[in-house]
């Protein structure tokens, strides 16, 4: 058999090979890390760890980075991130774009926390701009929503309950009882940090780099740009004309 033959048959069984993403919309990637349920149990302060948000930024700093995306968005053991239409890394691929996304977010969050972890990824797209703002508000609105009830579980847990009678005790209480019963144990959940309520927001700023032009022998200043991590994302509303600004292109 030939093998030039041999390459084409085999490539033929290559069957997602041609799937491409759609240039006319913007493009949201989103990763998962896998099994954090269990992976964090034993490795990480509860409900909330420093560490495991910095190891998670450090990933989403790489992939901002790698993937020129325009602003990234992250809570828990997820991240988002979105580009204009026309993007077209890896020419549109959707096979390169999920696996290599995850590849790179696994590894950097692999090596910076030390231990073997991995991510999912998935494409979402949507042709219009407010599409986008909205879906970024519904994935706050997720990460305060896990905020709330996470607080509530650990708070009660770590008060001795069991898992069970504390998963009965939460079942069908709405926000403000949740709450109120996190006030019972003297935590005022509006005031626990910003970025777990809110999440972490990256995006670019602009800033100006002194630097030495040594034929002219004198003092110069460049134009740079460096990812800003926001910690303290604004919310409701206001987030969402933050991202109207962020997102005009
Ligand atoms: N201890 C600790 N756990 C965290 C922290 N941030 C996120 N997690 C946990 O990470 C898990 C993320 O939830 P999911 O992504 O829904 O669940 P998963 O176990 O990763 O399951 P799959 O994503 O379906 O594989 C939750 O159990 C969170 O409590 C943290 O700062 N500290
Ligand atoms: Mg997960």
């Amino acid at each position: 058999m030939k093998a030039q033959e041999l390459e084409t048959r085999m490539r033929e069984y290559e069957s997602f090979r041609s799937v491409l993403i759609r240039s006319d919309a913007w493009t949201v990637i989103r990763l998962d890390g896998r099994a954090f349920t269990q992976f964090t149990a034993l490795r990480f302060r509860k409900p909330y760890d420093e560490r495991l948000r910095d190891f998670i930024i450090e990933a989403t700093s790489a992939l901002m980075q790698g993937f020129q995306a325009i602003y990234c968005y992250t809570f828990s053991d997820e991240i988002s991130a979105v580009f204009a239409p026309g993007w077209d890394l890896f020419n549109r691929r959707h096979e390169k774009l999920i696996s290599l996304s995850a590849g790179l977010v696994s590894s950097v969050f692999t090596h910076a926390c030390g231990e073997p972890s991995h991510f999912d990824s998935r494409i979402w797209q949507c042709e219009r701009r407010e599409e986008v703002i909205d879906y970024f508000r519904w994935r706050q609105c997720d990460a305060a929503r896990c905020a709330l009830h996470g607080w509530c579980y650990w708070t009660l847990r770590q008060a001795g309950l069991s898992s069970e009678t504390v998963v009965d005790m939460l079942a069908g209480k709405n926000k403000d009882e949740q709450k109120a019963l996190l006030h019972q144990y003297g935590i005022d959940f509006d005031q626990v940090p910003s970025w777990q309520r809110h999440g972490v927001g990256l995006y670019w700023e602009d800033y100006a780099k002194s630097g030495y032009d040594p034929i002219k022998a004198q003092a110069v200043e460049a134009e740079r740009r460096r990812i800003k991590i926001q910690l303290q994302l604004v919310s409701g509303k206001a987030y969402s004309q933050f991202l109207h600004d962020l997102l005009l292109y």
